[in-house]
């Protein structure tokens, strides 16, 4: 009787355990099929410091909303391809995006106010200039319903080159590999052939001898092996473009607030930490392009002069296309700028 009682006290305490499990069990399954999923396209490389920040950004959202909300990263235009980011990320065919605002100034100017040759000098004036520009794009952004996360610059764009260059002349009969609109102008300007290569093609075009010129990052050189083509590298310090990441608004407002708000505040430090893996990356990743038997050179006094005329001339060409909101940015940089110095 006694070892009855006791087995079936152990039989209904058996039971209540498997109770227990079978609701903890859908209660996790509940919540996993509560977790929310973003897909975010790039066009950059899985070890690219851009995709790296992304990365730690999408864990630090995972932790904070306790695996409730998953950013997934698709880097170098696997989701998406690179010029198919900005509307596919708008039509939702992905649900959040990276691009270079540079790469949008077709559609745009204010789009391409960071790649107006010699506007900025460092990463001082670049901050500058993203704080007089940030709530035009932001609002730019919400045109298109995009939500802008944050953004985070490259390194300056120095000139890579196969042969000496001593003016921008020289440039002429080159092949330049561009990748925005003002690498374009450029290439017209100066007699050079344009060839538009994405980041994730570049380093097949760079063996294949389809280009012999480009402007770009150490970091995008040392990542593409230019050492192997193009042995001089000028440290023209042409701009400093930025990478958006953003996603699409109404995907975004679907979150519940609280997530909404962990995403933003979020998105806040992993600019801040983008922008000083930035600066580290382009010491570092300059002194490793050097190793790679890449001449690293400052550029001739004709060349800076040349340089100095063709900023003037894009800017103006800029502005010839760019509204009165376009103007006041850059006088809001110019004062910001003298108050700094
Ligand atoms: N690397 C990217 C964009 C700017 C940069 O430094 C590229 O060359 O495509």
């Amino acid at each position: 009787m006694s070892s009855q009682m006791t087995s079936g006290r152990s039989m209904s305490g058996r039971r209540f355990l498997c109770v227990l499990a079978v609701s903890a069990l859908s209660l996790i399954s509940a919540a996993q099929a509560r977790a929310e999923t973003l897909r975010v396209a790039t066009p950059y490389p899985a070890l690219n410091f851009h995709t790296q920040n992304l990365q730690a950004f999408a864990s630090a959202v995972s932790s904070a909303t306790n695996g409730g909300l998953k950013l997934e990263v698709y880097p170098n235009g696997t989701l998406l391809k690179p010029a198919a980011i900005f509307d596919g990320v708008k039509d939702g065919k992905a649900e959040a995006g990276e691009v270079m605002l540079s790469t949008l100034a077709q559609r745009d100017p204010l789009f391409g106010v960071d790649s107006i040759p010699f506007v900025v000098s460092g990463y001082n004036d670049a901050r500058l200039l993203w704080d007089a520009s940030r709530s035009h794009i932001e609002a730019l952004m919400k045109a298109n319903g995009l939500r802008l996360l944050y953004a985070v610059p490259w390194p300056p764009q120095n000139l890579y080159s196969e042969t000496p260059i001593t003016r921008l002349s020289d440039l002429k009969g080159h092949r330049l590999r561009t990748y925005n609109a003002a690498q374009k102008r450029i290439a017209e300007l100066y007699g050079a052939q344009a060839v538009q290569v994405e980041a994730a093609d570049l380093t097949a075009a760079i063996a294949g001898g389809r280009i012999d010129t480009m402007v770009t990052s150490p970091s995008t050189g040392l990542e593409t092996k230019a050492g192997q083509r193009m042995t001089y590298y000028y440290k023209v310090n042409a701009w400093i473009p930025k990478n958006a990441v953003f996603v699409n608004e109404a995907r975004f407002a679907k979150l519940p607030p609280a997530m909404q708000q962990t995403v933003l505040k979020l998105a806040k430090d992993y600019e801040t930490r983008g922008w000083d893996a930035s600066r580290q990356t382009y010491e570092r990743d300059e002194a490793e392009l050097a190793k790679t038997g890449v001449r690293v050179l400052n550029p001739d006094v004709t060349l800076q002069g040349d340089m100095r005329r063709l900023g003037e001339r894009l800017t103006r060409e800029w502005l010839h296309t760019a509204g009165t909101e376009e103007v006041d940015i850059l006088l809001n940089f110019e004062n910001k700028r003298s108050k700094a110095n």
